[in-house]
């Protein structure tokens, strides 16, 4: 099996930061915090995130806020509850989180939850469990998940659940593993685990897995490398990882890298980009490949940061 060229990823994330007109910087310009909370993450995984300015990056952050209080994509662009977890993450990486006002942020937040304990992602109110995770997650980084009505949002996400032990966008939506992880997470962060059939569910999961090794994020589609996180991920919160073949979902993973100029794709010979760099690289970590820090996968961020944002205030 081939190694993590993890040198070669450092150099290909740090370039996609310094080519500012390149074709992916020119498409992800309106998300480009989704796309540094990506990076960063990478870096940090890998021990690098000492490579980075954090000063550069944290006044660019702090100017992507808006007087509602959540972030936006980039500077002068609309705020979304989406960007608004990237930049408290991202914050987070950088142990900065006290110089937000986390009133401010939580009230943007908590203005977003909806009579039926569900959320909107921005003012034009589009409703979809990724918000219902953000939201908790995001308070609960900022320890104000008092501020919403946690018991209506959890059977909102509830609601969300199919018979075949996942869940959806909304109330009758296909399973979809992105949403799994989603609901997963927010019911593991305010203690709902309870709420899910375990043995169902991880079958559900596992079943995800392809011949390549690869996962795919529901039946009879591709597998992508983003699915190592989305499906890992909620494998481990509901105990049931070990139903999935780890070795050969490493070597698929490994097999997406481009060993040339560093970076991994969706599938083998694709062209790469940071989210899947991202995704690929959180999934080897979550898989206790060697060398990588551990992700918590529930706040999708290093163990260590968690630790210190949770048991060392
Ligand atoms: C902090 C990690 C983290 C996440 C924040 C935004 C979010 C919360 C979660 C997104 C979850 C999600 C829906 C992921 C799936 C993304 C994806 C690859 C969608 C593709 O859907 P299709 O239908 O692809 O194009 P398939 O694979 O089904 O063919």
């Amino acid at each position: 099996m081939g190694e993590l060229a993890a040198e070669r990823h450092v150099k290909y994330i740090l370039s996609v930061e310094k080519k500012k007109d390149s074709f992916e910087s020119v498409v992800m310009e309106h998300l480009r915090l989704n796309g540094a909370y990506w990076g960063l993450t990478t870096l940090d995984i890998l021990g690098k995130l000492d490579t980075v300015d954090s000063d550069e990056v944290i006044s660019w952050v702090m100017q992507c806020q808006h007087e509602s209080g959540g972030f936006a994509g980039n500077i002068g662009h609309d705020p979304h509850i989406l960007y608004t977890l990237s930049a408290v993450q991202v914050l987070a990486l950088f142990n900065k989180l006290n110089i937000l006002d986390f009133d401010k942020v939580s009230n943007y937040i908590t203005g977003l939850q909806n009579e039926d304990g569900s959320f909107s992602g921005d003012m034009w109110g589009e409703v979809d469990t990724r918000f219902s995770y953000i939201a908790i997650c995001c308070l609960s980084i900022l320890h104000r998940l008092d501020m919403i009505n946690v018991e209506k949002a959890v059977n909102y996400i509830v609601s969300c659940k199919n018979l075949d032990g996942g869940f959806g966008c909304t109330p009758g939506g296909e399973s979809h593993a992105g949403q799994i992880f989603c609901c997963v997470g927010a019911l593991a962060i305010t203690g709902s685990l309870h709420h899910i059939d375990k043995d169902r569910l991880g079958w559900w999961l596992c079943e995800r897995q392809v011949k390549s090794g690869g996962l795919n994020g529901r039946p009879e589609k591709l597998p992508d490398v983003c699915y190592s996180w989305w499906v890992l991920s909620s494998l481990i919160i509901i105990d049931r990882v070990h139903w999935i073949n780890k070795e050969k979902l490493i070597k698929y993973i490994l097999d997406c890298q481009d060993l040339e100029n560093g970076g991994i794709s969706d599938r083998p010979d694709d062209a790469v980009d940071v989210y899947h760099t991202y995704f690929g690289i959180a999934g080897l970590s979550l898989l206790e490949y060697p060398e990588l820090k551990a992700i918590d996968p529930a706040f999708a961020l290093p163990v260590d940061i968690v630790n210190r944002i949770f048991f060392n205030r």
